[in-house]
């Protein structure tokens, strides 16, 4: 009979990332893209952010206050190796002592190498279109894993979200490099699943116990109603025509092309995206994951307009009168139940984690209906004999987020960014209970 009790050992956690979190990372590339006036939202540069990489034990305090059993964080590249070739041991030091701390708390470390940013250095070669920096990025994992030693994580993430990486980057052109370019998205796209092989290798051969995988976003795509079909409401498959069938096939081609490519790849060596052009088979490629992360925020509507083939594909906003988010995405909490059913048929027996799940909303009251509504799907999903071992809230503190800047606050714990004084949101404390009695409340 199904309860409001989750499983055993679940792990209760919220994520973070490096660059916006621990403020002045100043030897990466969006570092650099911030300063040039119009690329984040008002003008906002990271700047200190929450100051994470001096107050981390004092957020780790709070984390424990919250119950928490688990916590992801990024280590950052252009912190660790600031110039090509050159490491610094303090930086490796401090990312080891975070490990201990959050230990010292009883708090399970999930460790992501790569979360979006990357090393200044790596311009020349255009970051990661140049078929050189997988090995540059397996350098890097082996200084971050041989200064670890024995107290490595048990837990790893390669790379986060790497299809919203070539998405914005070199699809839509929204982020840096802000290119709109097939060919290199098909080269990023396979030196990411190459680096991803590498440190893969290199850190199971240190800790042969370790269990690896990478942050996956994800959305259910689906057909916008007919063209012809009114504004019946975003979302729905129905309706008839040719407008229908339309969005139905760009709907399937965005699933195809943005939610499972490089989970596929990692399964079965075949990596895949037709409309970059790209069919490659690298058997290497195959088992080089040990369970599935699961990053989910919303749905994606798609509504086709042959006059604007790329840009279409971007999702449609939200429907009049549906809830959306600050960021503009529906609420849709049905969704995740969709992404982790869809993971377990194509990927069991792996576990899978929700890497991230979290809403930036004005209203703290809206936040904890999210949190409440999404894992209720969760629960929902383990009921269906789903085997779903975490979930990580994104996220702690309010953060610097991208191209959006500061004005958009996901975290269960405000931060002031004058004083950097730290408040437990109401949500936060409602996630606190449940991760204590590992149960929803009812
Ligand atoms: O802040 C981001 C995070 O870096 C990656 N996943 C989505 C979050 C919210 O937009």
């Amino acid at each position: 009979m199904a309860t409001n009790t989750f499983p055993d050992a679940f792990l209760w956690g919220t994520a973070t990332s490096s660059h916006q979190i621990e403020g002045n990372n100043v030897n990466n590339d969006w570092w650099e893209w911030e300063q040039e006036p119009g690329n984040i939202k008002n003008g906002d540069r990271s700047g200190a952010a929450c100051d994470g990489w001096n107050r981390y034990a004092a957020d780790y305090d709070l984390l424990r206050d919250l119950n928490q059993n688990a916590y992801r964080f990024s280590i950052e590249w252009s912190r660790v190796e600031p110039k090509e070739g050159q490491f610094d041991k303090a930086a490796l030091d401090r990312y080891l002592d975070m490990l201990r701390q959050l230990r010292k708390r009883g708090i399970e470390p999930f460790v992501t190498l790569h979360h979006f940013t990357n090393p200044r250095w790596l311009a020349p070669r255009k970051y990661w279109v140049d078929d050189e920096t997988p090995a540059a990025f397996e350098r890097y994992a082996k200084a971050v894993v041989d200064h670890f030693g024995d107290e490595g994580p048990r837990f790893w993430m390669t790379f986060n979200e790497p299809m919203v990486l070539i998405t914005m980057g070199y699809v839509l052109g929204q982020w840096l490099p802000k290119h709109r370019n097939f060919g290199e998205a098909g080269r990023v796209f396979l030196n990411l699943l190459e680096a991803h092989r590498r440190a893969y290798k290199v850190i199971k051969a240190r800790h042969p116990q370790a269990q690896i995988g990478l942050a996956n976003n994800m959305s259910p795509f689906q057909a916008y109603p007919g063209l012809d079909a009114g504004a019946a409401g975003a979302g729905g498959q129905g309706g008839a025509g040719r407008g229908s069938w339309l969005n139905r096939f760009a709907a399937s081609l965005v699933n195809g092309t943005f939610n499972w490519p490089f989970l596929e790849a990692l399964r079965t060596g075949r990596a895949r995206i037709p409309v970059f052009g790209v069919n490659h088979y690298a058997p290497e490629l195959k088992g080089t994951q040990d369970w599935v992360g699961l990053n989910y925020y919303t749905r994606g509507v798609i509504r086709f307009n042959p006059l604007h083939p790329v840009t279409s594909l971007v999702p449609q906003p939200p429907a009049p009168g549906v809830e959306q988010t600050s960021m503009g995405n529906e609420v849709y909490p049905a969704g995740i139940h969709q992404c982790l059913t869809e993971l377990w048929a194509k990927f069991k027996p792996l576990p899978i984690y929700v890497t991230e799940n979290g809403v930036s909303v004005p209203d703290d009251k809206r936040r904890e209906a999210y949190i409440l509504s999404h894992l209720a799907q969760v629960k929902r999903a383990i009921d269906e004999g789903i085997d779903i071992r975490g979930y990580f809230y994104w996220t702690s503190t309010d953060n610097f987020e991208w191209s959006e800047g500061y004005h958009q606050r996901f975290g269960i714990i405000e931060v002031d960014f004058a004083t950097q004084a730290r408040t437990v949101r109401p949500s936060g404390w409602v996630y606190g209970e449940i991760a204590k009695h590992n149960r929803l409340p009812g």
